[in-house]
């Protein structure tokens, strides 16, 4: 796709997660300054330490702005942990690691918060702070919060996810406050002026799922003439390692293939990206599919990646879409 510099075609991606923060920055990096719009999920969020807590948000503005911590994807690089390390020694709760420079940005968002000034121009103040060329949209500026069902009753999702490490046994999700959630301008008017909308390779119970869940949200994506594509978030079939794949297990999601996803997405895609290790599930696929190495490990394959989508996306929309009409139809 040849990006057009003084008129960017706008690119809107949907993520949550490490692996949606991942494809975001190869996205950035593939296209002109101020093309791209990543719409992220918020209802990891919770209070902490009296302070409003936006995981995913924080983990994509690190991974746009290249300061996040690249082994575990999410906080800040070279961070140090004095404040956390001091409220251990005094007895507060130390669980959920802040370290000192993700506590000034925490303390500057309650700040503004208490303000009255909205998610999501707290969000766009920050990024512009990182020198971040994207925008970044919360899904909704209304509180969404993802409630885990368990075998020991609801948890908050941070509480199941990082100080519990996905013990409990999963028996649902709830997004509680969707109902209330209130389809920002800014999210609107960025999926009407999309020239290509792409589904991260997040969690699509976790993470894309609580986005769809803002009512009007997921009617913009059906009535987008942009072409709707979503990159697989599982490599290898049943790659999935550690306590998602309890959970995706305890879904009964035993399975992790490809056209898991896809019926997943029923009604909204017009493509999906695959893995090469994932090949052999192409066939069955009901819609244009590419099959590549979806493997990112830096941001040379992060940016190969996103390239190699948007020329897929651009190429649907030049009228190689499915047969069956503009979307992969599914009776729902
Ligand atoms: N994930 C963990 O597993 N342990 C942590 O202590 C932790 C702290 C943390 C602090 C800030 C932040 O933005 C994210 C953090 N995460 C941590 C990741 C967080 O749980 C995310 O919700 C997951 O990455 C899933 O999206």
């Amino acid at each position: 796709m040849a990006p057009n510099l003084d008129n960017p075609s706008p690119v809107v991606a949907l993520a949550g997660g490490v692996g949606g923060a991942k494809f975001a920055a190869g996205l950035q990096a593939a296209l002109p300054p101020g093309a791209l719009t990543v719409i992220v999920n918020t209802g990891d969020d919770f209070e902490h330490w009296g302070l409003t807590i936006c995981p995913d948000i924080d983990t994509v503005l690190y991974g746009l702005a290249n300061v996040n911590n690249p082994e575990t994807g999410w906080g800040r690089a070279n961070e140090t942990w004095a404040v956390l390390t001091e409220t251990e020694r005094l007895g507060g709760e130390a669980w959920f690691r802040l370290g000192d420079k993700d506590l000034a940005l925490h303390l500057l968002r309650k700040q503004w918060l208490q303000a009255c000034a909205t998610l999501t121009e707290v969000t766009d103040r920050l990024r512009q702070a990182l020198d971040v060329p994207s925008r970044i949209l919360p899904m909704c500026n209304e509180p969404v919060r993802t409630l885990v069902h368990t075998d020991e009753g609801d948890l908050p999702f941070q509480d199941y996810f990082v100080r519990r490490r996905c013990e409990p046994t999963f028996r649902g999700l709830t997004f509680v406050g969707a109902d209330n959630a209130a389809l920002a301008p800014e999210v609107a008017e960025s999926l009407r002026a999309a020239a290509q909308i792409i589904i991260c390779p997040s969690n699509p119970y976790l993470s894309v799922d609580p986005i769809l869940s803002v009512p009007g949200l997921r009617k913009l994506l059906r009535e987008s003439d942009a072409p709707v594509v979503a990159v697989s978030p599982i490599v290898g079939g049943r790659a999935v390692k550690g306590p998602v794949a309890k959970m995706m297990r305890e879904m009964g999601h035993l399975e992790h293939l490809p056209l898991t996803v896809v019926e997943h997405y029923a009604g909204l895609l017009d493509g999906f990206i695959i893995d090469q290790q994932d090949r052999a599930e192409e066939n069955p696929l009901p819609l244009p599919a590419l099959v590549t190495d979806t493997i990112m490990t830096d941001l040379p394959s992060k940016r190969r990646l996103a390239t190699e989508v948007l020329q897929f996306g651009q190429s649907l929309r030049n009228g190689n879409r499915s047969a069956d009409g503009p979307r992969h139809e599914n009776d729902e």
